[in-house]
Formats: structure tokens, C-alpha cells, sequence
């Protein structure tokens, strides 16, 4: 296994919980993986009638909805709340109005495949000390103009948690991201506070149920904006809480996310996210 970060990049991880590492993927591989979100969206997208909306706004609308829940084996689309007029007409055409592809598309699609395993991400993931990394699941975030919806802080070990807590964000700007079309933001050091909040599955496996395990909101004063251009990987440790606002510019915001978790902890029966017929794979092509 070779070595992608340098010594001070790896500390500052340990030390920030995140770490903005500009010029990891070509423009032409993030245009390629944008084309074919596209396509996918365009072929997946439900009726309006038939729409899953998703928030992350903390009011969320898709939790006790099985296309939701059955979403980590399949690809599929997830619409903004703000895409539907009083009436309930989109106000743009179907794929124009997502907030999101979700959540196989690193198994089941082969330019996504290809995107999210390469050498250097499996020598990213050994150098931040991961044993064993699988991807448990893909999102495509559209962060669309007018419509791109808040994400409120959370931490990703909320909702995808282990024992021990392994999960790690490895996210990508598709398109440059900026404070005006809605950057994500995060906590310094924030993955060293307590993890707040755990989201489940409830007794009947028919939607999922918060338990706040802290009412204390995370501190925000000293929040690092992470803007990212083209191409940049921005890796996200599980515990640390991080936001994004909503994008009212005229520029899209178009993101790619995977997030792995190691194979040596153990990965909850009850979290949202469940895999039975699609065995979790790493960051090898093979
Ligand atoms: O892209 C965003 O705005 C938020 C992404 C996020 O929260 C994540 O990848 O964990």
C-alpha cells in the first residue's frame, strides 16, 4: 500500500476531524461523473406523484418511507422539498428538481464504480488508519440553484454508526463549491466532542427514531468554511459535525459522497442503512 497524504495532512486530520486535499481528481473525471448523474437522474426519476422528498433541514420528511429505507442496495433519486409549488406541481422538470441519487450507485453503476475506487483513495484511507475500508454508501448531492436545500449540522456516525465509530466522509466537488452556492462548513476539533444524537430504525424496522443523547448543541462560533474547488476531496471523520447552507446563487452545487466504514468495527442491525444482498466492497477495483 503506497502513502497519497503527507505527514502534516495526516496530523491535521487527527487534529481538525477534516482535511480539504485540492486537485485530487481531474476536472474531465468529475465532468464524466457528472454527465452520468445526469443520465441516471434522468432515467431513475419517479413520477412528481410517485416523489420521495428529502431534507436534512432537522424536519425530515422520508424517514418512515420505504423507498427511503430500502435505498442502500438501489439507485435512487430524492427530490427538494422546495421543488414543489403550493400545489404540488414541480416547478422544474423532474431531474432538474433532486436533491439527491442515493445510495449503491459506487456497486451498481460503472462509472460511479470507477470513480470511487482508485489507488489513491485506498492509500488515503490506510494513511488516516483504516484497516479494512468498505463503502457502505453513495450519494450524489445536486445542491440544484434557487431550490439546493440546508443541510443542519449533524455527524455522519449518527446515522451509519459502529462500534467503535469508524465511518468516514469521503466527499468530492463536482463543481466548485463556494460560501455563496452553499459550501459545506465544520466544527475544528468537533470529532473529539461527544457524538450528540443517534438515528435508528424503530422496533418495527418501518422508520427511523432519534435518540438525543445530548441536548447541548454543538459550539458553531468557530466554524471553517471548507470552500473546495473542482476536484477536491474533502474527508470528513464520523464524529465531526458539519453543515452546508442552502444554495440561493444561480450556480449549481454538484457533490459526490462515499462513506466507509472499516470492516474491523462492527457496523449496528438497526442502523437506517442495511445491505442483505449486496456484499460491501473496498476501495479496490476488484
Ligand atoms: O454536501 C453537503 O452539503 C453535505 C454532505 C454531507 O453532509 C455528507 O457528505 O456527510
Amino acid at each position: 500500500m503506497g502513502r497519497y497524504l503527507t505527514d502534516t495532512q495526516i496530523q491535521a486530520f487527527r487534529s481538525d476531524g477534516f482535511l480539504v486535499v485540492p486537485n485530487f481528481v481531474s476536472d474531465d473525471r468529475c465532468l464524466q461523473l457528472r454527465e452520468r448523474a445526469m443520465a441516471l437522474a434522468e432515467k431513475h426519476v419517479p413520477s412528481p406523484e410517485e416523489a420521495t422528498v428529502f431534507t436534512a433541514d432537522g424536519k425530515p420528511q422520508h424517514t418512515s418511507d420505504d423507498y427511503f429505507l430500502t435505498s442502500g442496495e438501489q439507485i435512487r433519486c430524492f427530490f427538494e422539498k422546495d421543488a414543489f409549488d403550493a400545489h404540488g406541481n414541480l416547478r422544474a422538470e423532474p431531474h432538474l428538481a433532486l436533491n439527491k441519487l442515493g445510495h449503491a450507485m459506487h456497486d451498481l453503476d460503472p462509472v460511479f464504480d470507477s470513480f470511487s475506487r482508485t489507488s489513491d483513495l485506498a492509500d488515503v484511507a490506510s494513511d488516516i488508519g483504516m484497516r479494512d475500508p468498505l463503502l457502505l454508501q453513495s450519494m450524489y448531492i445536486f445542491k440544484q440553484p434557487y431550490i439546493g436545500g440546508e443541510v443542519t449540522c449533524h455527524t455522519d456516525h449518527t446515522y451509519l454508526w459502529t462500534e467503535p465509530q469508524s465511518v468516514v466522509g469521503f466527499w468530492f466537488a463536482i463543481d466548485d463549491a463556494t460560501n455563496e452556492n452553499g459550501c459545506m462548513w465544520a466544527v475544528p476539533g468537533g470529532h473529539r466532542l461527544p457524538v450528540r444524537s443517534r438515528s435508528h430504525l424503530n422496533d418495527s424496522r418501518t422508520a427511523t427514531v432519534m435518540d438525543v443523547l445530548d441536548p447541548e448543541p454543538y459550539p458553531l462560533d468557530n466554524l471553517q468554511c471548507l470552500e473546495a474547488k473542482r476536484g477536491t476531496l474533502v474527508l470528513l471523520d464520523g464524529a465531526v459535525p458539519h453543515l452546508s447552507a442552502a444554495n440561493t446563487s444561480d450556480k449549481p452545487r454538484h457533490a459526490y459522497t462515499i462513506h466507509a466504514i472499516d470492516g474491523a468495527a462492527s457496523y449496528l442491525d438497526d442502523n437506517w442503512l442495511q445491505r442483505p444482498t449486496l456484499p460491501l466492497r473496498g476501495f479496490s477495483l476488484n
